[in-house]
């Protein structure tokens, strides 16, 4: 075990059984005319964060830790998209509307995919979801038990929503998290604070958070 320093006390990281997480890092969330936009927010906080998710990709390649990129979307016929969903809100474009990066969140549309400077690389895992939560009808539960892994170390976007989703869901399967704060971010500075402050309340209850210069100095 290595102890990374982290809140709320250090984090056992296990170098054969640890793998990152890298949630929704997709042009609909990060460019101008995607969904994150249609939906009013500005997006100057989940585009900062590239470089540090780059940044912590480059980590596990380094080592030949796993890693799992994630993207929400949906099948062209929209089957696997609940209208509550879709119809939710005031968008300026709905989920399967045509924009100017294709279809909204469906997925194999060039919004759907993942920015460009954080491809996913031969032997990783791309994990489509029509869900805020990584394990709501996929089968990545079985993928990782067969591969031993029992830590996710989470990035991406949006904290509050589906990276927390995906911490709620995998603490309750077991997994010890570890999100990692300057690599993720939401629409709502406050919200990131906050979801930060409720995954590591009483104990660690969700999981540990710690920024990525600290899980530097734990593996140099
Ligand atoms: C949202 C996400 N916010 N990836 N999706 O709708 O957090």
């Amino acid at each position: 075990m290595i102890d990374v320093d982290a809140a709320p006390f250090a984090f056992p990281l296990d170098p054969g059984h640890v793998a990152l997480v890298v949630i929704d890092m997709q042009r609909d969330f990060l460019e101008a005319g995607g969904f994150g936009e249609t939906l009013g927010n500005d997006l100057t906080p989940v585009k900062e964060i590239v470089p540090t998710v780059a940044a912590l990709i480059a980590l596990f390649r380094a080592r030949g830790w796993l890693i799992v990129h994630t993207r929400e979307n949906h099948a062209p016929d929209l089957s696997d998209c609940p209208p509550a969903k879709r119809l939710r809100g005031k968008p300026s474009l709905r989920i399967g509307d045509p924009g100017p990066m294709g279809r909204i969140l469906i997925r194999g549309e060039p919004g759907a995919d993942i920015v460009p400077a954080l491809q996913p690389q031969a032997g990783e895992i791309v994990l489509d979801k029509p869900g805020k939560g990584m394990f709501y009808a996929t089968d990545i539960g079985e993928t990782l038990k067969t591969m031993g892994i029992t830590q996710l170390v989470f990035a991406g976007v949006t904290t509050e929503v589906c990276v927390q989703t995906s911490m709620r869901e995998a603490n309750d399967r077991g997994y010890e998290c570890l999100l990692i704060e300057d690599a993720t971010a939401s629409y709502f500075p406050a919200f990131k604070q906050a979801a930060i402050e409720m995954i590591r309340a009483q104990g660690a209850i969700v999981g540990w958070t710690t920024p990525l210069a600290a899980l530097l100095r734990a593996l140099a």
